[in-house]
């Protein structure tokens, strides 16, 4: 067969090899077939010095243009497979958006955040600013400047995580308006809300609960200070006709001190098992601030005074709610949570 011959047979392989390629891999292999280094159409070349001399120039440009040729149908049919490939990758890929979304489950606030809420909403209404404290702190701001020294039958009252020595777990917030009474002077209108910790479990207590406390220290403050403003946020609370009593109680860090009780919300104070048959339910504790406490502070008792409250959140909600197994707050369950 001569030249000519040849690469026109060349001309008809290739074009029967291209037309059945459809991936990257055979136009490679392709490519090396025909344009490597032991590619036929590389290999017509070498065989040019094999021809007369006179044939050489002639036989030289055909075999350059079927190089040529080759160079450019390969290139045509790489972008037709690469556009082939594309199509197939865009349908395989497609999406169907008309089908529907899959639901986002929505979660909601917890009882005792939006009671959290609602007493500081009424409080802050009232003056009151809301500030926050350390839950690990010291035993000198947990107990020793609330005038409960470390051998005082008090600390009983409350059983205490240590962590060390003079590090505790707060088993109230009152440490921190301590430290608010250390950095300001008076008037001084706070609340401070947050867990606390007691090393107590069982029907109606938990390790870890939530207070709310209140302060109030300014100059004249009586009394009937407390009682208007502990009692405006019951009604607020509870509802305007509910009725509220101040009892005697003791508490190390307030004189005199009371515990507050509210008009049973189940019987309106008929009696009923809530309330073991006596009308009342106890709501918060509160005292006028104990002079003592003043003096860690470097506040004068002579020229102030003031109030404080204390409250349990869990115990607010549960009565707000009808809720009767304190635990319900702390097991996540689903459907229990999702009804408020
Ligand atoms: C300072 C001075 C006085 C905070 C007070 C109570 C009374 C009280 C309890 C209610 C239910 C705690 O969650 S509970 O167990 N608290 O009865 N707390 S007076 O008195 C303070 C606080 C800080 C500087």
């Amino acid at each position: 067969m001569d030249l000519k011959q040849e690469i026109s047979a060349l001309e008809e392989e290739v074009r029967g090899h291209l037309s059945t390629i459809e991936t990257l891999e055979g136009l490679e292999r392709f490519r090396v077939g025909y344009l490597g280094k032991k590619g036929k159409v590389t290999l017509l070349t070498k065989r040019l010095g094999t021809l007369p001399r006179e044939e050489r120039p002639e036989a030289g440009k055909e075999i350059n243009r079927l190089k040529a040729w080759v160079e450019a149908e390969l290139e045509r049919k790489t972008h037709t497979v690469k556009e082939a490939l594309r199509q197939k990758r865009l349908a395989e890929e497609r999406v169907d958006i008309t089908l529907p979304g899959r639901r986002v489950p929505r979660g909601r606030d917890h009882p005792i955040t939006l009671v959290s809420r609602e007493i500081t909403d009424i409080f802050v209404g009232m003056g009151f600013e809301a500030v926050e404290g350390p839950e690990v702190e010291l035993d000198y701001y947990n107990f020793e400047a609330l005038n409960i020294p470390k051998d005082h039958p008090a600390r009983d009252m409350q059983d205490t995580f240590y962590i060390s020595d003079n590090v505790v777990l707060r088993t109230h917030t009152s440490p921190v308006q301590v430290r608010t009474m250390e950095k300001q002077r008076p008037p001084v209108r706070v609340i401070a809300l947050g867990v606390v910790y007691r090393c107590d479990s069982d029907v109606t207590h938990t390790p870890m609960f939530h207070q709310v406390e209140g302060l109030l220290v300014d100059k004249n403050i009586t009394m009937g200070d407390l009682k208007g403003v502990l009692t405006r946020f019951v009604h607020l609370m509870f509802g305007k006709d509910v009725g509220v009593r101040f009892r005697p109680s003791y508490f190390p860090f307030t004189e005199p001190s009371a515990e507050v009780d509210i008009q049973c919300v189940i019987c309106k104070g008929k009696g009923c098992r809530v309330c073991g048959n006596t009308g009342w339910l106890e709501i918060l504790g509160c005292g006028m601030v104990d002079p003592a406490v003043y003096g860690f502070v470097d506040y004068d008792p002579e020229t102030v005074s003031g109030f404080a409250w204390g409250l349990g959140v869990e115990r607010v909600a549960m009565l707000k709610y009808g809720i009767n197994d304190l635990r319900s707050f702390f097991e996540n369950d689903l459907r229990f949570l999702s009804q408020f």
